[in-house]
């Protein structure tokens, strides 16, 4: 395909999601490469559960909608009996689970970067929650005599193709077994509803807590083996490369760094593997401890109450670790005071806060500050691109898995 022709279909199905999606906006791309819409807007960020209508979209190639009944998910490498998953038998053979998950790719507050990086320059918009319904793979792999030890990997193949002559990547992507186990699941619908075609129809892998990458659209393949995909043999395979998505793209590291590819790693954690030594640049697995506030809006001019209190209101999330405190500064971040979680409470999905305030009349820079069960808070700023000093996010080439407390400034206005 033309690149005039792939730009034309780009557009196509990003309008097409659009009207599907009234509230949202496209996101831009430095290379026009990625179907993006952000989700609505601040006011997605004062609830709990994201309607589809608002639930950010993001994927590289075409937008795939096949039909549920031709499709199946092959499953190989350390198994017993191979298979060739049909949609009918995910739905009926397995238990039925519904997961609830905070969806963050990992490129989200990218566009808070400086200098810029390339790709999707996303603000706030990129981070969502639904609830997922699919069927237990821990139930799937044991059904098929899978290797399941602890250091196995579970890898997973979308159906989506580069559209671009001479790029030979599919979009693959390897899940430590652990975390298969765990809570992984085949996800074949998102808020009761069948997935729709950009959520990656009829079957997508679904990661709970993790960032939005590893949950692999429009699922064509599982491969259980004891590496990740590493090596000439995944790199080349019958041509396809199978490796750039994982070992290369989506790899935190300073600006002109190749990283190198593992065959197999142990630290999970995406924080681990930034302050550890086993990795020198890490993978973008489970989602760093952040927050955002959804109420009021950024630019708004809002009036007390009768009593003189405003409610803050915003979500906090940590991946799949829990989220234990929250704080809000109504000065930029030069004081705080303990905000108040309430609503639903359920692991790998953010939770609501808020904080009642007294002001007067004058403006305000609102900002909020998380930390996770483990002690990890929340970072003020980003770094430059040369190091990063305590209480920064490490400045990195490809802007992934941001996590700082002043990009995320509400300015308001109190009458
Ligand atoms: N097959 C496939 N799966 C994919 C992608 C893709 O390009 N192809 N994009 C990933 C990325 S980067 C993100 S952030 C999430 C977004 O999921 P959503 O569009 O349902 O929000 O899908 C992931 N799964
Ligand atoms: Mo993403």
């Amino acid at each position: 395909m033309s690149n005039s022709a792939r730009g034309e279909n780009r557009r196509r199905e990003t309008d097409e999601i659009l009207e599907r999606k009234p509230g949202t906006e496209a996101v831009t791309d430095l290379e026009d490469r990625y179907r993006v819409v952000g989700a609505a807007d601040r006011e997605t960020y004062a609830n709990w559960l994201t309607p589809i209508e608002e639930h950010y979209v993001c994927h590289r190639n075409e937008t795939l909608d096949p039909a549920a009944e031709e499709w199946t998910v092959s499953l190989g490498g350390a198994v017993d009996r191979e298979a060739e998953l049909g949609m009918e038998e995910l739905r009926d053979d397995y238990p039925t689970v519904a997961v609830a998950h905070t969806m963050e790719c990992a490129g989200n507050g990218r566009g808070y970067f400086d200098p810029e990086t390339g790709s999707v320059q996303w603000e706030y918009g990129a981070a969502s929650t639904a609830i997922w319904t699919g069927a237990p793979l821990q139930s799937i792999l044991a059904h098929h005599g899978a290797a399941t030890d602890e250091g196995t990997w579970l890898t997973a193949v979308g159906g989506d193709h580069p559209e671009v002559e001479g790029e030979n990547d599919l979009f693959a992507r390897s899940v430590p077994m652990e975390k298969v186990l765990e809570d992984c699941i085949l996800a074949y619908e998102m808020n009761g509803e069948s997935l729709p075609p950009e959520h990656g129809h009829p079957v997508r892998l679904l990661v709970p807590g993790w960032y939005g990458v590893n949950s692999v659209k429009w699922l064509a393949e599982l491969h259980v083996a004891e590496t990740m995909v590493h090596g000439p043999e995944w790199a080349d395979r019958d041509g396809d490369d199978y490796t750039q998505w994982q070992q290369s793209s989506y790899r935190i590291h300073p600006e002109g760094v190749e990283p190198d590819s593992n065959a197999t790693v142990s630290t999970f954690d995406t924080w681990d593997q930034l302050e550890g030594d086993e990795i020198d640049h890490p993978y973008t697995f489970d989602e760093n401890v952040k927050s955002t506030i959804g109420r009021p809006a950024d630019g708004a001019t809002v009036s007390p109450r009768e009593d003189g209190t405003l409610e803050i209101v915003g979500v906090a999330w940590a991946g799949d670790d829990e989220v234990t405190e929250i704080e809000v500064s109504t000065d930029g971040g030069d004081s705080w005071a303990e905000g108040e979680f309430f609503g639903p409470n359920y692991d790998c999905a953010w939770r609501l806060f808020r904080y009642e305030w007294e002001p007067s009349p004058d403006t305000y820079t609102l900002v909020s500050r998380a930390t996770d069960e483990r002690g990890r808070r929340q970072p003020m700023r980003i770094s430059e691109p040369d190091g990063d000093a305590d209480g920064e996010y490490p400045w990195n080439e490809g802007g992934y898995a941001e996590n700082a407390v002043l990009p995320h400034a509400v300015e308001v206005t109190v009458e």
